[in-house]
């Protein structure tokens, strides 16, 4: 089989492959920014985007996105930047997230997906592997100075130019530069950069096309049956894949639909905004799901406008799953993705037992499902379980990546010879093509949707004088589904504290989800056969003394 090689920096699907994904019509051959082009034309007066920055409430029509899209895009190269430069992106929910990605995309240059919670370590290592040429922010969120993080980082990252912060009077005149037309970039090229959970280390780049994810949009709005009159709420960080694009921001615009941007998730502001918008679609992850639930028995909010909830990003309980639709007075829908590509729904017609009891089916039928022996990290798809047992999910198909960005050697472990992503999760494959999610073979934590790489905590951990070693274990949570635990075996003579570590942790510069919740010291670890460190038995341990609470 031959491979048509990105160069040394991705791997691109097999040539046979890709032609059989454009054959089918999948692969369409339309950017982001000519999308938004045909949209404009379609849809001009339309309301496309709400959202609120610093207290001031924007609405724009498709035109005036399409417009400032354009003026942006012109500005930014008259910065300097080209296509093909990388530009970290670090926004929470505002209306401009809208406007820069678009520019970006007109432009040829490629967004990296920050989380707003991530801080100085991870933008600087993420605009290290870029070699990212900007980064653009916001002055100020939820009490933290983006723009000082990101000039910092500039200052340490030589590749880095430039730091653009909207609302900043710079960043309003680069808005209003003259537009010009730029040529559209290829494709079938990279449109991105999204960020992994990680498991192995920090979070890994992974590189998205133009083809690839407008497949994955164009479908989503379809299995969400989004319509122009559908009113999407963003309620979730827009940077994640699950609000950008299953079905997301771009889901709703894709299908001429408007996008409230929510610039907070709890319920308070939620349902502000659904009353007040008609928010027919909105999209949570489980302990959201909870507390909007709760909070729905005791509102004076108008929520019957509420259609369908989205809820994913980590297992939804079934009671927790069975308590949605009637507490909210909309139909459930459950998403099982990651932002390597594969996404499954349960569908709006399907029969209550799956909605309830599985996390959906893929997009697209070509979309290829092995479960295979759980017990093997090497298994390869050849290995599968018999129908209905559990297993470890490999997948591969027309909108899944073939490998993360320079990441040559992580690679060789994170797919398949043939090509397969092992996904790390756990599933078992109901006759209907259905998969229920039963657990996790990957060394990460998902904190209610927030991933945390056990690894990479244990790094920061055994940064500090006093810790010999370090080992970051999930503990079950009533209101998360799980916690981080971190068991520590202090050095020789030295006496760490909880408080001590954590804040410790903290000061590396990382995101306040990767913070351990609790810190464990003790004299060494269990182990396992061959001598590794067994979390299974740490695991156990705290599930021990949990019972004996
Ligand atoms: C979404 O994407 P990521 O990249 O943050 O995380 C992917 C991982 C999956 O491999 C799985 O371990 C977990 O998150 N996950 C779920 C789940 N949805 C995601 N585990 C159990 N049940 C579910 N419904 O989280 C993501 C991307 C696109 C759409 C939705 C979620």
């Amino acid at each position: 089989m031959s491979t048509c090689s990105a160069g040394p920096d991705h791997t691109a699907w097999p040539d046979e492959v890709a032609a059989h994904y454009r054959a089918a019509g999948y692969w369409r051959g339309q950017t982001f920014g000519a999308l938004l082009t045909t949209l404009a034309a379609a849809y001009a007066e339309r309301p496309a985007v709400v959202g609120e920055r610093a207290g001031q409430v924007t609405r724009w029509t498709y035109a005036e996105l399409d417009e400032r899209a354009h003026r942006l895009a012109a500005g930014l190269a008259a910065l300097g930047l080209r296509a093909g430069d990388r530009v970290l992106v670090q926004l929470p929910n505002v209306p401009e997230f809208v406007s820069v990605i678009f520019a970006l995309w007109r432009l040829g240059a490629w967004p990296v997906f920050t989380l707003p919670a991530h801080r100085h370590t991870e933008l600087r290592y993420f605009a290290e592997k870029a070699e990212a040429s900007a980064i653009v922010t916001v002055a100020e969120h939820e009490r933290h100075d983006h723009a000082a993080t990101a000039r910092a980082v500039a200052g340490e990252v030589d590749s880095l130019r430039e730091v653009l912060v909207v609302g900043s009077p710079e960043f309003t005149e680069l808005g209003a530069t003259e537009p010009r037309e730029f040529d559209d970039p290829d494709p079938e090229g990279v449109a991105f950069l999204q960020l992994s959970g990680g498991s192995t280390g920090p979070s890994k780049l992974i590189p998205r096309t133009h083809d690839d994810y407008l497949y994955s949009v164009r479908e989503s709005a379809r299995i969400c049956a989004l319509r122009p009159e559908s009113v999407y709420l963003a309620a979730l960080p827009v940077a994640h894949n699950f609000p950008l694009s299953s079905p997301g921001v771009l889901g709703a615009l894709h299908a001429g639909a408007t996008t409230v941007l929510s610039p907070r998730p709890d319920p308070d502001v939620a349902f502000r905004l659904i009353e007040s918008e008609r928010v027919t679609i909105s999209a949570v992850v489980p302990p959201l799901a909870a507390a909007w639930v709760q909070a729905a028995a005791r509102t004076d909010r108008d929520l019957s406008s509420l259609d369908v909830l989205l809820v994913g990003g980590a297992k939804c309980a079934r009671e927790l799953a069975e308590r949605i639709g009637p507490a909210l007075g909309c139909r459930l829908q459950q998403v099982f993705g990651m932002a390597e590509g594969l996404v499954c729904y349960t569908r709006l017609d399907d029969p209550d037992e799956l909605v309830l009891g599985t996390q959906g089916r893929p997009i697209s039928p070509d979309d290829e499902i092995r479960v295979v022996d759980p017990g093997d990290p090497d298994a390869t798809s050849a290995d599968e379980v018999a129908p209905g047992e559990v297993g470890a999910l490999l997948t591969r198909g027309p909108y899944t990546i073939r490998g993360y960005y320079r990441a040559a050697e992580h690679n060789a472990t994170a797919f398949t010879a043939d090509g397969f992503y092992r996904t790390g999760d756990l599933v078992r494959r109901h006759p209907s093509g259905h998969l229920e999610v039963v657990g996790r073979a990957k060394e990460q934590i998902n904190r209610g949707g927030e991933k945390v790489s056990a690894e990479e905590v244990e790094n920061h951990l055994m940064a500090h004088p006093g810790v010999l070693d370090a080992a970051v274990v999930s503990v079950p949570d009533e209101y998360l589904g799980e916690r981080t635990c971190a068991y520590v075996v202090p050095a020789d003579g030295a006496h760490p504290g909880e408080a001590e570590l954590r804040r410790f942790v903290r000061e590396r510069g990382i995101a306040a989800f990767k913070v351990p919740d609790l810190v464990v010291v003790v004299e060494s670890f269990p182990v396992t056969g061959v001598g590794k460190t067994s979390k299974r038995e740490l695991r156990a341990a705290l599930a021990a003394l949990a019972r004996n609470r």
